[in-house]
């Protein structure tokens, strides 16, 4: 419903090079986490992306409706508020963008400036209204199944290959027992982007962690990395598990598709009439001094 949807400044008003290096700007800090909070505004980009329901056409990234109580309060957006937050600092300096575009925007930087490939993005999501939250239970749950996350996936028309490629992400961040209820990081060093995930999943023994958390992974060998149940259905299922034999051979192989499955989940819903031509985005190794 258009009517209950607030128009934007047009995009081109905004210097998104200029949004970008803020943004950019504010992902360190030694206090929060592991010093960075780029993971958690990745999880903040997929989480407002990945409610899209292909038949019905509504959830996606168009509308930020996670500014509101219902959806902020699904249990799997627990935390985000540390992302969005920090993403205050940001929209204050730049009130003319909105929160759908900053979102989305904010998870291609952090991408980009620890280490990823580059994502093509697209100006022009419009911030909606309480009444266009999406219904609890569109995205996935960490203890379920290969089933489960091909159902959850396909409802927003991904294919198998772009499942294991979207989920490389987490070769960054970790998991708060005080969000999710499970803990602990995927990788040694979870604020860079790389194929490490992969290449763990396959080389290091797995083993069921014994704990009174929900039911996860350990690594037989240091204990100090976990992987979800639906982790090792990249691993354990046969359809799944060619790509992640792929990307944790290839990491080049991992970065293109990563960028491309990225950046198609973070236009989803988004009418194509609304959106700009891609903005190039330069890292900021690869800007002028
Ligand atoms: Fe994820 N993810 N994710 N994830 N995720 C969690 C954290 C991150 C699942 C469950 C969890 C994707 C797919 C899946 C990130 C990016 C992506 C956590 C811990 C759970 C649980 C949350 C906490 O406690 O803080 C499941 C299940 C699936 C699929 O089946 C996809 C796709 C992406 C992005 C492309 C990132 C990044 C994090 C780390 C966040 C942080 O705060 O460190």
């Amino acid at each position: 419903d258009n009517r209950s949807v607030k128009d934007a400044a047009s995009p081109q008003q905004v210097d998104y090079q200029k949004v970008y290096n803020a943004i950019a700007d504010i992902l360190e800090d030694e206090n929060y986490d592991d010093g960075s909070y780029g993971p958690v505004l990745v999880r903040l980009a997929w989480h407002a992306s990945g409610t899209y329901d292909k038949e019905s056409g509504n959830g996606g990234s168009n509308g930020a409706t996670m500014r509101f109580a219902p959806e902020a309060n699904h249990g799997a957006n627990a935390g985000l508020e540390h992302a969005r937050n920090r993403l205050e600092i940001v929209k204050k300096k730049f009130p003319e963008i909105t929160y759908s575009d900053l979102w989305t925007l904010a998870g291609v930087c952090a991408i980009q400036e620890m280490g990823g490939p580059y994502i093509p993005w697209r100006a022009g999501r419009k911030d909606g209204n309480v009444e266009n939250c999406t219904p609890d239970g569109r995205l996935p749950d960490g203890d379920k199944g290969a089933d489960h996350v091909r159902k959850i996936f396909y409802r927003m028309g991904f294919n198998d290959q772009e499942i294991v490629a979207l989920s490389g992400a987490h070769a960054l961040g970790r998991c708060h027992v005080d969000r999710s209820g499970f803990d602990g990081p995927w990788q040694y060093a979870p604020t860079t982007f790389s194929n490490e995930y992969y290449r763990l999943l396959e080389d290091e023994k797995w083993q069921e962690r014994k704990w009174k958390g929900p039911p996860q992974f350990e690594n037989k060998s240091d204990k100090s990395l976990m992987m979800l149940r639906t982790d090792m259905a990249l691993m354990t299922d046969k359809g799944f598990r060619q790509y992640t034999d792929k990307y944790a051979k290839d990491e080049n192989a991992f970065f293109s598709d990563f960028s491309k499955a990225f950046s198609k989940l973070i236009h989803l819903g988004v009418p194509t009439a609304q959106l700009s031509e891609p903005v190039p985005l330069k890292k900021i190794e690869d800007q002028a001094p």
